[in-house]
């Protein structure tokens, strides 16, 4: 029962809001004016989340009158506008985003406060929406912040998946995965217009039949009908009055009923097609970066794009005077991975079949407005999709692209005459061993602009993914370094530090400016600055630790050097070799229990996805091993583990603002970016990382002395790899190294259950070690002695902390999303007044 309760507990039913002048007051009153009229709850009897949806509903109250403004400007000025397709959006809890955006978070915190209602429980009440796996669609996440804030006329298109990434809880150190029913206790940002619904066809097959002037026309006939109907989260710009959506879209049938099924008798028959249609906006597919060519997959990807594409274009033809002259003028669409790709076979199917353009004009249309940002160099994640399956869902469409690829061919053939290896390596058709479709070389192809997420992505993008297509299209590869927005990462969620530069920079706008934080450097030499910058830090790691003892009922000291990597389990993010280390500490310090050590609490929070078995063992090893280091009472306490379940965006706020060590630790070339590293870096943690992604980038900003670099580049590891790599060499060469190993592979953390960790053992091993871990493993032992080091002078940490936080100002989102807009989209701001 909160203090309202008793406070207010003969309020039956609030009045009716009436006009205030007093901001708190208004804000009071229509708080309790959705408490009683939208929830039907009086203050007497209302729980945390009866508070927590009726704010909701008034901070969206704020919301819609500037969105309908925004949308209103846009319609009448017939701006241009960007269009992002994605399949994953991971926005966290919006609550304190929303309030913050539209500028009335203190006003709404004070009147909470006078009504009595517990802050922190409210807040708590509000279910993540965790519509992505990673960094994708969390970048997503963070771009539409951005598009808003810069006053960019933009529109999100997604699903709106009922259940979102599973929720991961730990059962004697297994990963299980219970489902994230994150609606069910209703969704209070999402508008929902069915007036706006598209009706879209899937499965049938093509004919060919006479047109009108004589010629065989391809139809696609005997189609299966869907129906989406969208739902629209506002998206409010931080400091601006522009309001964007993001514009989800949920599955329908299009009759509730079969009637001719419910006549021949079968009631269940009869809504059974109900049911099929509405499966596929059900659950978000897990995987961070395997495809495995699962038919509802490709359905929802189809099901999105072509709802968006219908809306798109509806927008456009609904203003007098456009039409497809001026359609590539009007709308640029950014491709989010090519999980949306088959956008370019759907808009060609319209414009031919149902516009009757000509190729030429269609395709000049086409490649005018898309663009395609690639998110991975992992073979196993580049999409391909087996013929067959493309045959019976999407028929036309595999015709169409059958035709691009034709045309494609020729200009590659034009390029390289005679040349018949180029033509299959250029190929958007795989042959041999079932025929696959690539679809990054349909986004290739059907786009004017293709980026990278980081400089040295890109550069492996054009060298070594699509060699030969930046001869055949210069100038079509760029590069655009990923983001954060500072809203979320560092004005919300460290709300403590943000006061701290707000003060000393004398001014409020950095959250727009993030290169204003330069400016703290010259006070990273202050010891009153200092102080306070790394009592603000201990305060955060009291916070975590509180945490930490509620979710893994360990006891951690914050003094202790917090150590965190947090991030998709994934073997090329090497969190076994983290793994490794701590296990050699661990024996050193036996060895040795005086061993002059900083204290050190290493904390994990990872998901692997369901079929990822070494992944899930890493996942146990972590817990096991960590279980057995907290109970060894010789070591002191100086090592902790702790592996936090069920990692995301609510719980990442939690640990990042408590970091002091940032583990970006992947295989030199693996990881196009990295969005994670930006955040911790950004909340005064310190990077200890190989050259990969935007840790190259990260280091160029803070300078050498402020990072702890180490491990093989990726030269060295492909000429590594080139010489042929043998584990076994380095396994042999260094002693501890090899007790290490030897320890994880007996069965001493799991009396009683031999071989517990044998996929990791083996993959480190006699699988060939993929990911050069044993070959990394001493130089990243020593950076680790070099952290250690470091720690240990309290003033050098603190100017080395300080000095990440001012100097990664170009890792504002606001600033990737500038460059997209002048580069790629040619994009024009569109102030709101
Ligand atoms: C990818 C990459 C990350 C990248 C992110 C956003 O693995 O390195 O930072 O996209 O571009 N699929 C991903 O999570």
């Amino acid at each position: 029962k909160t203090k309202a309760a008793s406070a207010q507990a003969k309020t039956v039913a609030a009045p009716r809001r009436r006009a205030s002048d007093d901001p708190v007051e208004s804000i009071k009153a229509s708080i309790l004016d959705h408490l009683t009229h939208t929830f039907a709850r009086d203050t007497a009897g209302a729980t945390p989340r009866d508070w927590f949806l009726a704010t909701a509903m008034s901070a969206r109250d704020h919301l819609t009158s500037r969105l309908i403004k925004t949308q209103s400007a846009h319609n009448d000025q017939n701006v241009r506008r960007l269009y992002y397709l994605s399949l994953e959006y991971l926005m966290g809890r919006l609550l304190i985003s929303s309030l913050q955006n539209a500028g009335v978070y203190d006003h709404t915190r004070q009147a909470l406060e006078e009504l009595g209602v517990d802050w922190e429980a409210l807040r708590a009440s509000e279910d993540d929406m965790g519509l992505g796996n990673g960094g994708l669609g969390r970048l997503a996440a963070c771009f539409i912040d951005s598009l808003a804030t810069l006053d960019l006329p933009a529109i999100g298109y997604g699903i709106n998946y009922e259940f979102g990434l599973f929720r991961q809880a730990f059962e004697n150190g297994h990963q299980v995965e219970n489902p994230d029913s994150w609606m069910i206790y209703g969704t209070p940002w999402e508008l929902m217009h069915p007036e706006y619904q598209q009706e879209v066809q899937i499965y049938g097959e093509v004919e060919n039949v006479f047109d009108d002037s004589g010629n065989y026309r391809p139809q696609w006939v005997n189609t299966h009908k869907l129906v989406g109907v969208p739902n629209d989260i506002p998206v409010p710009g931080y400091g601006t009055e522009t309001v964007n959506i993001l514009r989800l879209w949920t599955s329908h049938a299009t009759e509730p009923l079969d009637l001719n099924a419910f006549n021949e008798g079968g009631y269940v028959e009869a809504v059974r097609n109900k049911a099929t249609s509405e499966t596929i906006s059900k659950v978000l597919y897990p995987n961070d970066k395997t495809e495995n060519g699962k038919e509802l997959r490709l359905v929802q990807q189809y099901f999105f794009v072509a709802c968006s594409l219908k809306d798109i274009i509806r927008r456009h033809m609904r203003v007098e005077g456009n039409g497809w002259h001026n359609f590539a003028d009007k709308v640029a669409v950014q491709l989010n991975d090519t999980h949306p790709a088959i956008a370019v076979a759907e808009l060609l199917r319209i414009l031919i079949d149902e516009e009757s353009l000509d190729w030429d004009e269609a395709w000049a249309i086409i490649t005018k407005t898309f663009a395609y940002t690639n998110h991975t160099l992992l073979p196993e994640a580049l999409e391909k999709w087996g013929v067959p399956l493309y045959a019976r869902v999407l028929p036309r469409h595999l015709q169409l692209i059958y035709e691009i690829n034709r045309r494609h061919l020729e200009t590659v053939a034009a390029k390289w005459p005679g040349d018949n290896e180029m033509l299959s390596t250029c190929s958007i058709v795989e042959e041999g061993g079932g025929k696959q479709l690539r679809m990054a070389h349909l986004a290739v192809v059907g786009s004017h602009a293709v980026n990278g997420v980081a400089a040295l992505h890109t550069e492996l993008l054009k060298k070594d993914l699509f060699p030969y297509f930046d001869t055949l299209f210069p100038g079509k590869f760029r590069n655009k370094t990923n983001g954060i927005t500072p809203r979320r990462w560092l004005l919300d969620c460290n709300p403590a530090l943000s006061a701290l530069i707000t003060k000393t920079l004398g001014r409020p706008d950095w959250p727009r400016n993030l290169d204003l934080l330069q400016a703290l450097g010259k006070e990273a030499d202050q010891p009153a600055f200092q102080q306070e910058f790394m009592a603000i830090k201990r305060v955060n790691k009291v916070a975590l630790a509180e945490t930490i003892q509620e979710l893994c009922g360990i006891e951690v000291s914050p003094d202790a050097l917090f150590d965190v990597q947090i991030k998709r389990l994934h073997e090329y993010k090497r969190q076994h070799l983290n793994l490794l280390h701590i296990v050699a500490l661990y024996r050193r310090l036996l060895q040795n229990p005086d061993l002059d050590m900083v204290p050190r609490v290493f904390v994990f929070a990872a998901k692997a996805a369901p079929g990822y078995d070494l992944a899930k063992n890493i996942i146990r090893a972590i817990n096991v091993i960590g279980a057995r280091i907290n109970h060894d009472e010789r070591i002191q306490g100086k090592l902790k583990v702790a592996f936090l379940p069920n990692y995301r965006v609510t719980l990442a706020e939690k640990i990042i603002p408590a970091a002091d060590l940032s583990e970006q630790i992947s295989t030199a070339g693996k990881e196009a970016s990295g969005t994670g590293n930006m955040k911790l870096a950004l909340n005064g943690a310190l990077t200890i990382g190989t050259l990969d992604g935007a840790n190259v980038e990260i280091g160029e900003e803070v300078g050498d002395d402020n990072i702890f670099i180490f491990g093989m580049t990726v030269e060295e590891v492909e000429a590594v790899r080139n010489a042929g790599y043998r584990p076994y060499d380095f396994y042999y060469a260094d002693e501890e190294l090899r007790a290490v190993i030897d320890w994880i592979g007996s069965d001493y953390f799991t009396p009683g259950e031999r071989h517990a960790f044998a996929p990791l053992h083996h993959s480190l091993l006699d699988g060939g070690d993929p990911y050069m871990v044993l070959a990394d493993f001493r130089s990243y032992s020593d950076a680790h002695l070099a952290v250690d080091a470091a720690y240990r002078d309290s003033p050098r940490w603190a100017k080395m902390a300080i000095m990440n936080t001012a100097r990664v100002g170009k890792f504002s989102s606001d600033r990737t999303i500038r460059e997209y807009a002048e580069d790629i989209w040619n994009l024009p701001p569109v102030p709101v007044k």
